[in-house]
C-alpha cells in the first residue's frame, strides 16, 4: 500500500518537472506525516523513472549544507539528490527560463571522485584523498513547490529541488587548494549578489562529500568513481529572471557564467 503511495508521489513530482508548473508540497497533497525515510524512498522511484527514461546519472549532489541555507529555508540538517545528463548547461551557454518554474542560483564546489568511496566512517580528509579534481559550478535549483515552500521530507521527494548545473572547466588538484578559505562570488548583470567561503559547507567541502558517503553507506551504497558531486552552496540562492546574465568567480577556480534566455 504504502509503496503504491510512494510511487504516486513520485509520478506527481514527476510530472510537476515536466510540465513546468508548481504543485502543492506532498505533506498537504498527499501525506502529512511522510518521514525524511520514507522521502527518500519517494526520491529513489523518482531517481529509477529518470534511469529507465534513459538518462545518464552524472552524481549524487548535497543540498542545505549551510547555515545560510538553513536560515533561507528553515531546516537543520543536509540532504542529497541526483543530478542526471540532461540538466547539464554549457559553461558561457543558455538557460532557457520556459524550460523552468522559479530558478534560483547559487555557487559551488564540485568533486570528481577518483576512487571509489565506501561509508560508514568517512572523514573530509579521506575524501581529499580520494578526489582527482576539484571544479567550480552554478548550481539551478528549482523546487518543484509553491514558492519553494517545503518541508525536509518534501524536499527529499522532490530531488532537492535539482534541476540544472553549470559546471567550470577548470580542473584542479585539491592539493592546490585550501578549500575551506576558497571564497567565491556570485553576479548578476554585473552586480555582486551573494559572496562566500568553502568554510559556509559544512566547515569544508571535502565534509559535505563525507557526510554523503556515510548517508549512502546506511542504504548500502557508495560514492563511485567518475561520479561529479556538488557539494552544498557556499552563498544563499538568488532568483533568475530572463535577461540575467549570471557570473560565478571562485578564487583559483576562475569564472563560471551563463544567461537566462526566454
Ligand atoms: O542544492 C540545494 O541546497 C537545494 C536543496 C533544496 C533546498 C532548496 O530548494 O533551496
Ligand atoms: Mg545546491
Amino acid at each position: 500500500m504504502a509503496v503504491e503511495v510512494f510511487k504516486e508521489i513520485a509520478d506527481y513530482l514527476v510530472a510537476a518537472e515536466v510540465e513546468k508548473r508548481e504543485v502543492v508540497k506532498v505533506t498537504k497533497a498527499f501525506k502529512p506525516d511522510l518521514t525524511v525515510e520514507e522521502a527518500y524512498q519517494v526520491q529513489e522511484l523518482l531517481v529509477q523513472r529518470k534511469v529507465d527514461e534513459g538518462h545518464r546519472m552524472i552524481g549524487p549532489k548535497m543540498g542545505l549544507t549551510s547555515k545560510a541555507k538553513w536560515d533561507q529555508m528553515g531546516v537543520s540538517e543536509p540532504i542529497y539528490g541526483y543530478v542526471f545528463d540532461y540538466m547539464l548547461v554549457n559553461n558561457g551557454g543558455v538557460l532557457p527560463f520556459s524550460d523552468l518554474i522559479h530558478p534560483k542560483v547559487e555557487a559551488e564546489i564540485a568533486f570528481l571522485i577518483g576512487e571509489d568511496i565506501q561509508g560508514p566512517g568517512i572523514t573530509g580528509a579521506q575524501v581529499l584523498a580520494k578526489t582527482q579534481y576539484v571544479l567550480p559550478a552554478l548550481e539551478i535549483i528549482d523546487s518543484r513547490y509553491e514558492n519553494f515552500n517545503f518541508t525536509l521530507p518534501d524536499v527529499v521527494a522532490d530531488n532537492a529541488s535539482t534541476s540544472r548545473v553549470v559546471f567550470g572547466t577548470a580542473l584542479r588538484k585539491p592539493s592546490e587548494f585550501d578549500l575551506e578559505l576558497i571564497g567565491a562570488t556570485l553576479s548578476i548583470n554585473g552586480q555582486l549578489k551573494e559572496l562566500g567561503a568553502g568554510a559556509a559547507v559544512l566547515g569544508h567541502p571535502a565534509n559535505a562529500i563525507a557526510v554523503l558517503a556515510n548517508m549512502l553507506a546506511r542504504k548500502g551504497e557508495k560514492i563511485k568513481k567518475g561520479e561529479i558531486i556538488l557539494s552544498g552552496a557556499l552563498t544563499s540562492a538568488v532568483m533568475l529572471s530572463i535577461g540575467d546574465f549570471v557570473s560565478g568567480k571562485f578564487d583559483g577556480l576562475g569564472e563560471v557564467t551563463f544567461s537566462v534566455g526566454e
